[in-house]
C-alpha cells in the first residue's frame, strides 16, 4: 500500500531509526535551521520538532526529510530509497534504475471530495501565513521560508498542463509570499504567458503531502508533463487531490498546509537572499514576483517540512541531483545513445553529470555532452564528465581515475561559453553574468580517442584484465586457505 500521507512516512522513518522527535522546545529563529544542518553534517535522523516557541501545541516541523544517513546498514540515500518504496540499503544505482522503472507507466490522479486537508479553513482577513512556524533557516536570510519543501501548482494558460514545481517561498507579511520564478523553469514559462496577457496567475501550494510529491516537484521533468501522473507511477496508485476553495486548482487531499492565491502580473518586491543549493548564501534581495494568498486550508495539527539548502548533502541532491541523473539517463536513451549509465556526484551541488557511454565514432563524447545541454534536467549542468562503460560513473575513485588518466589536460577539455545556467545563485559566474544566468560549461572527455591505433590504447592493469580467467578462479576459490578473511 502506498504513503497516503507525510505522517506515514514519518512512521516509515522512525520504524528504520531515521527519525528523531525533538521535544526539547526550539525556535523558529535560526534553531531548527541550525539543527537541521547539524543533521546532513553527521548523517543524522530527521528532526521533528514537536513544541516550537511560540506557536500552539500540534504544530509541528519536520527538518532534513531526505538527509543522507550514516545509520547501521544504511546506504547514504537510506531516507529517498524508503520514500520510493525501497529498503534503506538501497545503493545511487538502485534507486535510480527503480526510479525510471516504476515512472514507465503514468496514473493520472483522481479527485476526492474531500481530504484532511480542509480541516482548518481560513479564508480572507482570516489568512494569516505567520500562523505557522516558518523558519528563519540561515543567518543572512531575507526572511522565514515557508516554501522549501513543497510543490507549487500552476496551470498553463494555454494547454491543459498542470505544473509541480518547488519554488523558494519567502513570507513577506500575512498574505504575501515571495518567489523565484526564472524563466528557465516551467513556471517562469507559465507566468511570462499569464503576464503578457495581463492577468494574474492563479496558484496553490501543498506543502507536506505524501513523500513521492516533493519528489517529482524538483527533479525536472520535461515540459507538458503533469508532475502529478508520475507521482502517481511511483506510489503505483493515483494521487488523490481535492478541488481548492478559490482558485480552480488541485491539491493532494492529504496535504498539511494548502495555500491558495495568485500572483499579479508585473508585481514585484524585494525577496531573499537565501543560504543556496550550491552551498552559499547567494546573491543580495532583489525585486522579485510576489504570490498573494487568498486562502489558507490546513490539518488541525500541521506538519511543516523544510529543507535547508546549503552545503551538500541536502534534498537539493539527495533527491534533485539524484534523480535528475536517472531523468538524463532516459533522455539520452530516448536518443538512442549507447549511454551505460550516469549519475550526479552530490558534492558537485547538482553542476556535475558523469555518463557513462559507449564511444562509436570520433569526437562522441562531445556529442554526448551537449544532448546532455539539451535535455530538461541537463539544464543547469555545467561539469560534464563523459568516461567509458568500465568506469562506474557513481563510484568517485573510478571517475577520479578516468579523469587524471584518460582526459588529455589541453586536448580532452572543452570549454563551451554561454550556455545557460541558473540566475543569481551560481558562484562562479562574475557578477554581471551571475545576475541573468550568463553560464559557461566544460566538458571533460575520459574516452580514447577513435583516431588512435589499438596498440596505442593502454590495458587498464586491474585484476579482471591482466590474469587468466584459470589464475582469478585459483586465487579467489583459496583466498581463506591463503588465511586472509572472506572479504579483506
Ligand atoms: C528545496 C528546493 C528549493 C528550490 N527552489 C527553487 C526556486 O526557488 N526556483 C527555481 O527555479 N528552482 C528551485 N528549485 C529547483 C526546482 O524545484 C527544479 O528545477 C524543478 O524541476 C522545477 O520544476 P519544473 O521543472 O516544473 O520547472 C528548488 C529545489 C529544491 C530542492
Ligand atoms: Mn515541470
Amino acid at each position: 500500500m502506498a504513503m497516503k500521507d507525510l505522517r506515514d512516512f514519518i512512521k516509515l522513518l522512525e520504524s528504520h531509526e531515521e527519525l528523531q522527535r525533538v521535544r526539547e522546545e526550539v525556535d523558529w529563529n535560526l534553531e531548527m535551521g541550525a539543527v537541521a544542518r547539524r543533521v546532513y553534517d553527521l548523517g543524522a535522523p530527521a528532526a521533528l520538532f514537536e513544541k516550537i516557541k511560540g506557536y500552539p501545541e500540534g504544530y509541528r516541523a519536520l527538518g532534513a526529510p531526505f538527509g543522507t544517513s550514516k545509520g547501521r546498514g544504511h546506504a547514504l540515500f537510506a531516507r529517498t530509497a524508503l520514500a520510493l518504496g525501497l529498503g534503506p540499503d538501497a545503493s545511487a544505482k538502485e534507486i535510480m534504475a527503480h526510479y525510471l522503472d516504476r515512472k514507465q507507466t503514468p496514473i493520472k490522479p483522481v479527485v476526492v471530495k474531500s481530504g484532511p486537508c480542509k480541516e482548518v479553513i481560513r479564508l480572507g482577513k482570516e489568512v494569516d501565513l505567520l500562523s505557522f512556524p516558518s523558519p528563519l533557516i540561515h543567518d543572512g536570510d531575507g526572511g522565514r521560508y515557508i516554501g522549501t519543501w513543497h510543490t507549487v501548482i500552476t496551470k498553463d494558460p494555454d494547454s491543459s498542463w498542470v505544473n509541480w514545481g518547488m519554488y523558494r517561498l519567502m513570507v513577506h507579511d500575512r498574505n504575501t509570499l515571495g518567489c523565484l520564478f526564472p524563466l528557465q523553469q516551467h513556471i517562469g514559462q507559465m507566468y511570462t504567458k499569464y503576464e503578457a496577457k495581463n492577468i494574474p496567475m492563479p496558484a496553490a501550494v501543498a506543502i507536506g503531502a505524501q513523500p513521492v510529491v516533493p519528489i517529482v516537484s524538483c527533479v525536472q521533468l520535461p515540459p507538458y508533463v503533469n508532475e502529478v501522473d508520475i507521482a502517481g507511477a511511483l506510489q503505483g496508485e493515483p494521487v488523490e487531490l481535492v478541488k481548492c476553495e478559490t482558485v480552480d486548482l488541485e491539491v493532494p487531499a492529504t496535504a498539511e498546509i494548502v495555500l491558495e492565491g495568485e500572483v499579479l502580473p508585473h508585481e514585484r518586491k524585494s525577496e531573499g537572499p537565501f543560504g543556496e543549493y550550491m552551498g552559499y548564501e547567494a546573491g543580495k534581495s532583489s525585486p522579485k514576483p510576489v504570490f498573494r494568498v487568498n486562502a489558507i486550508t490546513h490539518r488541525r495539527d500541521p506538519i511543516l517540512p523544510f529543507s535547508n539548502m546549503g552545503m551538500p548533502i541536502h534534498e537539493g541532491q539527495s533527491v534533485t541531483a539524484l534523480i535528475k541523473g536517472a531523468e538524463i539517463f532516459a533522455e539520452l536513451k530516448k536518443l538512442g545513445l549507447p549511454v551505460k549509465g550516469v549519475y550526479m556526484p552530490p558534492f558537485a551541488a547538482g553542476h556535475m553529470a558523469v555518463v557513462s557511454t559507449e564511444t562509436p565514432f570520433i569526437n562522441f563524447a562531445k556529442r554526448v555532452a551537449h544532448a546532455v545541454w539539451a535535455t530538461k534536467p541537463g539544464l543547469f549542468t555545467y561539469y560534464i564528465v563523459v568516461v567509458e562503460p568500465d568506469v562506474d560513473p557513481t563510484n568517485m575513485d573510478e571517475v577520479i581515475h578516468a579523469i587524471t588518466t584518460k582526459c588529455h589536460p589541453v586536448n580532452g577539455i572543452h570549454h563551451v561559453p554561454h550556455i545557460p545556467g541558473f540566475p543569481v545563485l551560481l558562484p562562479f559566474l562574475p557578477p554581471k553574468e551571475r545576475l541573468i544566468g550568463d553560464a559557461a560549461g566544460v566538458i571533460f572527455d575520459c574516452t580514447w580517442p577513435k583516431d588512435w591505433p589499438q596498440e596505442a590504447v593502454p590495458i587498464k592493469a586491474t585484476f579482471e584484465n591482466l590474469w587468466p580467467e584459470e589464475v582469478q578462479q585459483r586465487v579467489l576459490k583459496k583466498w581463506e586457505s591463503y588465511g586472509f578473511k572472506s572479504s579483506r
